[in-house]
């Protein structure tokens, strides 16, 4: 009887070692595939796992490990925790000083790598981090020691391909982080004052992904960045503006156009810019106006409504046949 209850709890403590040294080589083999990811900018960390509930102030309650259910996401001081649904909670370091969600708020909290469940971009400071919670894992971009910021509205799909891509603005430096890939990529634009256009992040070509709108100087500066191809459109000295709500398919060519106002000394010129074909097409016969109303024509474009206060009377511009009427 003795010698049985020795063999059972012999047999007890095999299983119980057999299983720790499982759980051993379960980590190792986890740890090694993370350290195989190639990326030169890159570097992963993976989050301490804890069972216990979390306080912290709530950030947003948004599906980070990609099985469907929400998962709250919390300001912890130094660490950002991610507490699932299930009850098990993640914490990830994000440093001791200063940091910000990008935005600062949850609404940069989105898929950017293609797959289930929304990724955590962090400013936090020099670099940007990007929580993986699927994974468990975090990955860091350098970025740079001066102040950047997520571009204005601009976290969206880029390239064509699944998942967010992130446009930085840094000083001269457009930076667009593909988390997808990994990747990090730099474009010069002006060492004077220039600014990603809100609502410009759209697309303006017809090919799947956002083009990314910018005003720099005198020049509206289009950029794709899945080609990388940056094309300018000299506007002139003066107060030229893009019109509200002015990025809209006024051609009837798939891809938006950008509707522009432009001073003269005797008008304002209405400037059309169709980026797909790297055209402009300029109105001035309208002498001085202001913007009515825009109305969907169905297949020929957006029509724009005006009212010239130089001929005191209204105006609709076809951009699609190049008339006014
Ligand atoms: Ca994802
Ligand atoms: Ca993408
Ligand atoms: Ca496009």
């Amino acid at each position: 009887m003795k010698n049985s209850f020795t063999v059972k709890r012999s047999l007890v403590a095999i299983t119980k070692l057999t299983f720790f040294i499982f759980c051993l080589l379960s980590i190792y083999s986890c740890k090694t595939k993370n350290d195989e990811i190639p990326s030169p900018d890159q570097s992963l960390t993976s989050a301490k796992t804890k069972v216990s509930a979390n306080s912290g102030v709530l950030m947003g309650t948004i599906d980070v490990d990609g099985d469907g259910v929400p998962d709250n996401i919390y300001n912890n001081g130094s660490f950002i925790t991610v507490v699932r649904a299930t009850g098990l909670s993640h914490q990830y370091a994000v440093g001791g000083g200063a940091w910000a969600l990008l935005f600062g708020n949850a609404s940069s909290i989105v898929d950017l790598d293609g797959v289930a469940g929304a990724e955590i971009p962090v400013n936090i400071g020099g670099s940007l981090l990007i929580i993986n919670d699927r994974q468990g894992t975090t990955s860091t971009y350098p970025i740079g020691n001066g102040s950047w910021a997520a571009a204005p509205g601009s976290i969206a799909d880029l390239d064509g391909v699944a998942g967010a891509e992130i446009p930085i603005v840094n000083g001269s430096q457009l930076i667009i982080i593909t988390a997808r890939t990994g990747t990090k990529s730099s474009y010069p634009i002006s060492s004077g004052n220039w600014a990603v256009v809100q609502g410009g992040t759209t697309d303006l070509d017809g090919v799947p992904g956002a083009e990314i709108t910018m005003v720099s100087g005198s020049q509206l500066i289009i950029f794709t960045a899945k080609t990388g191809q940056m094309n300018s459109y000299p506007m002139g000295s003066g107060s030229w503006a893009i019109l509200s709500n002015g990025f809209q398919d006024f051609d009837g060519i798939a891809g938006n156009d950008i509707a522009i106002t432009q001073p003269e000394s005797s008008r304002n010129n209405l400037i059309i810019v169709h980026p797909k074909s790297r055209t402009t097409t300029t109105y001035s016969t309208l002498g001085y106006w202001y913007l009515v109303s825009y109305a969907n024509s169905g297949t020929s474009g957006v029509y724009i409504n005006v009212f010239s206060t130089t001929y005191n009377k209204n105006y609709t511009v076809v951009d699609a046949t190049k008339t006014i009427r």
